[in-house]
C-alpha cells in the first residue's frame, strides 16, 4: 500500500516555472535569440547548468566553461529577484487542502525538487516545516530524469518506490518517478504528460481518496 507522496516543487506547490522561464528568455534575449514556452517544457525540471547547455545549443551557440558559469548566475540573479517577492500568497490553489488530507490519511511527505532554491522557496512561502523530508539540488548529483531525487526521498522516509506516489508538472520529472519505480500523478496536459499514471489539472481538483484509490488498485 502507498505510504507516501513525494511532491515536486515548481509547477506543483509553487508556480516558480513561469519565473524559470522569464529569466531564461531574458537571458536568451541579451545573446541575440527568442525562446518559446513551447520550447520552456524541455527545461522544466532540468537542473540550472543543463537548462542553460540546451538553450545555448538553440541559439547554436558554444562558450567556455568560465562564460557559462556566469551567464547561469546571472540568470539566477534575476529569477532570485522575483523569488524574493514570493508569500504564501503564491502557493498554488489547491495544495492547501490537500495537504491537510494527506496529513489526515497518515501519509508521509517528500519535497523532490533539483531547485538548489528549494529551501529559500519553502521558507518564502512558509511551507518549511512541512515536509517530512526535503530532497533538493544540493543533495542530488543527477538531475530529472534520473530518478536520483525522488529514490532519495523515499529512502529518507524509509519506504519502499512501490510505496511512493510523485506529483510533478514536467515530463522530465514524471520520467524520473517512473524510472524510479513509483506511480507518478502527472499536473498539466494528458497530450504532454503522456508517461503519467494519472493525469489532472492541478491538486486543485484532486482528492487523496482518489489518489490513493488509483495508486493502491
Ligand atoms: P535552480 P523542480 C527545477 O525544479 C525547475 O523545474 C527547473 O526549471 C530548474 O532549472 C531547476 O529546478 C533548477 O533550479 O536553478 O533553482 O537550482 O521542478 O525540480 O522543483
Ligand atoms: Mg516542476
Amino acid at each position: 500500500p502507498i505510504k507516501a507522496f513525494l511532491f515536486d516543487l515548481d509547477g506543483v506547490i509553487v508556480d516558480t516555472a513561469v519565473y524559470h522561464y522569464q529569466a531564461w528568455k531574458r537571458l536568451a534575449n541579451e545573446l541575440g535569440f527568442d525562446i518559446s514556452e513551447e520550447f520552456n517544457e524541455r527545461l522544466k525540471g532540468v537542473s540550472r547548468t543543463e537548462s542553460l547547455d540546451i538553450i545555448l545549443a538553440h541559439g547554436g551557440l558554444t562558450l567556455p566553461d568560465e562564460e557559462k558559469l556566469e551567464l547561469a548566475s546571472q540568470k539566477n540573479n534575476w529569477y532570485l529577484d522575483l523569488v524574493s517577492r514570493m508569500t504564501a500568497e503564491d502557493i498554488l490553489p489547491g495544495v492547501a487542502t490537500f495537504f491537510s488530507q494527506v496529513r489526515k490519511a497518515g501519509l508521509q511527505t517528500a519535497l523532490g525538487s533539483v531547485s538548489k532554491n528549494a529551501p529559500l522557496i519553502l521558507e518564502r512561502i512558509g511551507m518549511s516545516a512541512v515536509f517530512d523530508a526535503v530532497i533538493d539540488g544540493n543533495k542530488i548529483s543527477k538531475g530529472k530524469p534520473d530518478p536520483e531525487v525522488f529514490t532519495k526521498g523515499a529512502a529518507e522516509l524509509e519506504v519502499r518506490p512501490a510505496e511512493c506516489v510523485v506529483f510533478e508538472d514536467a515530463v522530465a520529472g514524471v520520467e524520473a518517478g517512473k524510472r524510479g519505480g513509483m506511480f507518478v500523478v502527472g499536473l498539466g496536459s494528458p497530450e504532454v504528460l503522456t508517461q503519467a499514471d494519472l493525469v489532472a489539472p492541478s491538486l486543485d481538483v484532486l482528492t487523496v481518496d482518489e489518489v490513493l484509490a488509483k495508486a493502491n488498485a
